[in-house]
């Protein structure tokens, strides 16, 4: 058993490190307050080969596979979460167009994914009344003529202010005969497409750089080539997709929890009280202990599920086990964090409070811990 990175591993784990440490950092806590979408930033990670890690090189991708992804997502989280969070979505729609799409669909929107042409991409699955339960979603498409016309809405989608194309699900199926899950297909909509109105960026609590918006499709018509995979085949795309999605967002939180971690112990070893480094005090060290053990049991878990993927084998119970207790782990991690900096950790002049606030959608997006729970018990129970 290999614990060690291959080459191209080590390669892109390196370039994302450069580039996150010199180039994405320094601006964090700006992007942070002032909720600025890191346009130039996601640019850079597209000209290293970031935005479309998985994707094949035919298709403009770094074809560098799933463990390389998911080190390049630590990285950049490790930095920005929200600059994360952008890529991890834009990588997720490349990946879903490159193995679901018709030739055509890929060569269209994989390059422009891939290189920046489009600052991102867009995965629009929940509404107001399908978040946990997708299968209740409410938007239409209807054939019409030589296409498809999509009416309703969505909610909570990241990069939709940005992004170059959307993966949209909508049903297709008669609610009679193809209810629930059964009868939702997948369509692709450009950004900029007539009757898809974007909706207010979310004010939220944390990764207030990227950007989360509502849409509405308001007799939004796309042609016949723009279903992607079968027709009422989609909802088996959309928990695909968020299969491989939630290996990033265990990726993610991991590097929360780094920076989390890392600027903890360089604090304790500045912060004197009672004449000491608070590093020194055994209550300190346990917490710095807990933590490290903790994010190493995450990142086993990440990477058992990156590497199954990447062999092709069964990797949805993985991924949900490494999302779940990554999620919950960041969590704890940058609560501990806030409580090691003391005061300090509760303004903004350190990074502890962004990381806690960032950290805490990780147990709620791309399927809540709850939904883990529900994917891991199903695979047991059967
Ligand atoms: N891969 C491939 N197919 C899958 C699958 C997966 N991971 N999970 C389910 N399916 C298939 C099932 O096999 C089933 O197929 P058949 O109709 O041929 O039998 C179909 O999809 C429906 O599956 P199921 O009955 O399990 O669907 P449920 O409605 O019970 O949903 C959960 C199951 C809760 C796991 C699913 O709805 C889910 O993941 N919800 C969370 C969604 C989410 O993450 N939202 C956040 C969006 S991004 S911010």
């Amino acid at each position: 058993m290999l614990f060690e990175p291959n080459e191209t591993q080590r390669m892109v784990q390196k370039a994302a490190r450069d580039f996150a440490s010199r180039v994405i950092a320094p601006q964090a806590s700006t992007i942070d307050k002032e909720e600025r979408f890191p346009r130039e930033l996601l640019k850079g990670l597209a000209d290293l080969g970031l935005m479309a890690v998985n994707v094949a090189p035919e298709l403009g991708g770094a074809g560098a596979g799933v463990v390389s992804y998911s080190l390049a997502m630590q990285e950049v989280a490790r930095a920005c979460a929200s600059t994360a969070v952008t890529m991890a979505v834009t990588n997720m729609v490349g990946e879903v167009i490159a193995a679901f799409g018709s030739d055509e669909q890929r060569q269209t929107y994989c390059p422009k994914l891939a290189s920046g042409e489009y600052a991102a991409g867009a995965f629009a699955l929940s509404e107001t009344g399908a978040g946990s339960d997708p299968g209740a979603m409410g938007t239409t498409a209807k054939e019409d003529g030589d296409g498809w016309v999509l009416d309703g809405g969505k909610q909570w989608i990241t990069s939709g202010a940005h992004a170059g194309v959307f993966v949209v699900w909508a049903r297709t199926g008669d609610r009679e005969t193809l209810p629930g899950t059964r009868g939702i297909s997948c369509f692709l909509v450009e950004g900029g497409t007539r009757g898809l109105e974007i909706g207010k960026a979310e004010d939220k609590m944390g990764l207030r750089g990227s950007n989360t918006v509502s849409l509405v499709f308001d007799g939004c018509r796309v042609p016949r080539s723009a279903l992607l995979g079968t027709l009422h085949g989609g909802f088996k795309v959309a928990m695909m997709a968020l299969d491989g999605g939630r290996i990033g967002i265990a990726s993610q939180a991991l590097g929360i929890a780094r920076a989390a971690l890392e600027e903890s112990v360089s604090y304790a070893k500045d912060r004197r009280q009672f004449d000491k480094p608070i590093a020194e005090f055994q209550g300190t060290q346990w917490k710095l202990a807990d933590m490290q053990v903790e994010i190493d049991a995450a990142d086993m878990l990440t990477m058992r599920a990156a590497w199954l993927k990447e062999q092709g084998r069964p990797f949805s119970r993985e991924a949900s086990m490494a999302k779940l207790f990554a999620s919950e782990m960041a969590n704890r991690i940058a609560n501990k964090a806030v409580q090691i900096h003391g005061g300090y950790g509760y303004t903004r002049e350190f990074g502890a409070e962004r990381h806690l606030r960032d950290a805490r959608v990780t147990t709620i997006y791309e399927g809540t811990s709850e939904v883990q729970r529900i994917v891991i018990a199903r695979s047991l129970l059967g």
